[in-house]
């Protein structure tokens, strides 16, 4: 493999930031193994040969560590790297790259890392992006569909579109360019070519829906009157005394957010207790405009009144509010009620003490059938937003040749659209791409990666 960028020398510090068994430096770029040499004192260092040593200071001893030499191009960067591993404690990683930094690197910027192992073809942009997904999965199923990303599964879709696009393409050039020897291509080859194009891209763009889900998790808010048991039901959820629960009925005042994974993410909010009342105060009555907002934006709401005192004219009007949204009834303070004797006010409502946990799993299991409901299992192409207006572009283009073909008008004209089909194809690998769009999906990545 060329490497054809030539680049300073950079390290970060690719572990996060705390108390741990190892801490990770990385150096990437020409300097990265007469840095390393210098600092730990070694005569040589031998690609893929794992080498124990000390990071020295000057005399200073700063830390034991294993350093791990790539040579360029098999590396992550596709340049010279050097990982060094030391102790995971917060200084000593500052201390080990504040030594490479006066040696001769420089801080790594955002990303920078995996733009480079881009720039130097060693993934493409749809396998960068995966390695951010997969850093920032919020549950294990959407980290398993990025690796998927990773292994190159869109970009692998991708190219297949793009090759019958581009089979198309030529065969209408040579029919352009050599009338006497090339045939055109019948009109009717190209609206089947189109019309199949156009049907594997919708494909990838159904998943959408899902690999949003999938990827940014469902909202879901606790709603009821003061007092209920709102916080009580979140807290036993998360099993955390995350909220604070008191008989005082207005106790939250804030929204209250969690993440909770059932499969799928789900974004749990605590609310304040909706009530009409005069002697309510300032702080209560914003919380309680906030508890509304939350109602909007949630994907379901979990409703809860208190099955002790019975479903009052307060809580009526509260279901009212939300009742055209998907909802989970809960009835709370089960363990009050006298009996069970009394008609439920909701056939399929779930009976629950937030106080003694009953009925708390089967909460949750309604919870993960809600969630069923707006995700599915498995999408079998994950995209971001970027990756899905590339999509929609170059549908937009293969429906203006589709309906040419249709008309049979001139190939010419046609010849246009599918190059500018292929364009938006070739922004989805980074084939092509501009500065701007690769500074701002790199920016969003973490330092020292
Ligand atoms: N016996 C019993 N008490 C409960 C149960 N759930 C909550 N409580 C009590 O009810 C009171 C109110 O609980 P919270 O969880 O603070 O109620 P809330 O709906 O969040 O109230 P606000 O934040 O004021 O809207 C507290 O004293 C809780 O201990 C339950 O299942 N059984
Ligand atoms: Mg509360």
């Amino acid at each position: 493999m060329n490497i054809t960028q030539e680049f300073e020398t950079i390290a970060a510090i690719s572990t996060p930031i705390g108390c741990g068994g190892v801490g990770v430096i990385r150096i990437s770029g020409g300097k990265s193994f007469e840095i390393a040499l210098k600092i730990s004192g070694k005569k040589e260092l031998t690609a893929g040969r794992i080498c124990h040593g000390w990071i020295y200071d000057g005399d200073v001893k700063i830390d034991e560590v294993i350093i791990l030499p790539f040579k360029s191009p098999n590396s992550y960067t596709g340049e010279d790297v050097v990982e060094i591993q030391c102790h995971g404690g917060v200084n000593v990683v500052k201390n080990i790259l504040d030594v490479v930094l006066k040696s001769g690197a420089r801080p790594a910027q955002r990303g920078e890392f995996t733009k480079r192992a881009f720039l130097n073809k060693k993934l493409d942009l749809s396998q960068a992006e995966a390695i951010d997904d997969l850093i920032h999965a919020k549950t294990s199923k959407f980290a398993i569909q990025s690796a998927k990303n990773l292994s190159g599964v869109l970009a692998a879709k991708i190219k297949e579109i793009k090759k019958d696009i581009f089979e198309t393409s030529s065969r209408i050039v040579a029919g352009i360019d050599f009338p006497e020897d090339v045939q055109e291509p019948e009109y009717s080859y190209l609206v089947e070519q189109f019309t199949k194009s156009i049907a594997e891209i919708n494909k990838i763009l159904d998943c959408a829906k899902s690999s949003d889900i999938l990827r940014q998790g469902i909202t879901s808010a606790i709603v009821g009157r003061p007092n209920v048991g709102k916080s009580s039901i979140f807290n036993a959820l998360l099993n955390l005394e995350r909220a604070i629960v008191t008989d005082v009925a207005g106790t939250t005042r804030d929204v209250i957010k969690e993440n909770l994974d059932l499969g799928a993410a789900l974004t749990l909010i605590d609310t304040a207790g909706i009530r009409d009342d005069d002697n309510i105060d300032k702080v209560e009555e914003i919380g309680i405009k906030y508890s509304m907002q939350s109602v909007n934006d949630a994907d379901f709401v979990i409703f809860v009144y208190d099955y002790s005192e019975g479903f009052t004219p307060q809580d009526k009007e509260i279901y009212d509010s939300i009742k055209n949204k998907p909802h989970i009834v809960a009835a709370n303070k089960f363990d009050l009620a006298k009996g069970d004797n009394r008609f439920s006010d909701f056939p399929d409502e779930i009976k629950v003490s937030a106080y003694s946990k009953f009925g708390i799993d089967e909460l949750k299991e309604k919870i993960k059938n809600m969630i069923t409901k707006f995700s599915p299992d498995d999408t079998e192409f994950v995209t971001n937003k970027r990756q899905q207006a590339c999509l929609i572009r170059c549908n937009e283009f293969l429906n203006r040749a589709l309906s040419a073909a249709q008309k049979f008008e001139l190939q010419d004209m046609i010849f246009i659209d599918l190059k500018s089909a292929l364009l938006s194809l070739d922004e989805i690998t980074g084939e092509v791409i501009t500065d701007d769009i690769l500074n701002n999906i790199f920016d969003n990545f973490c330092i020292g990666k």
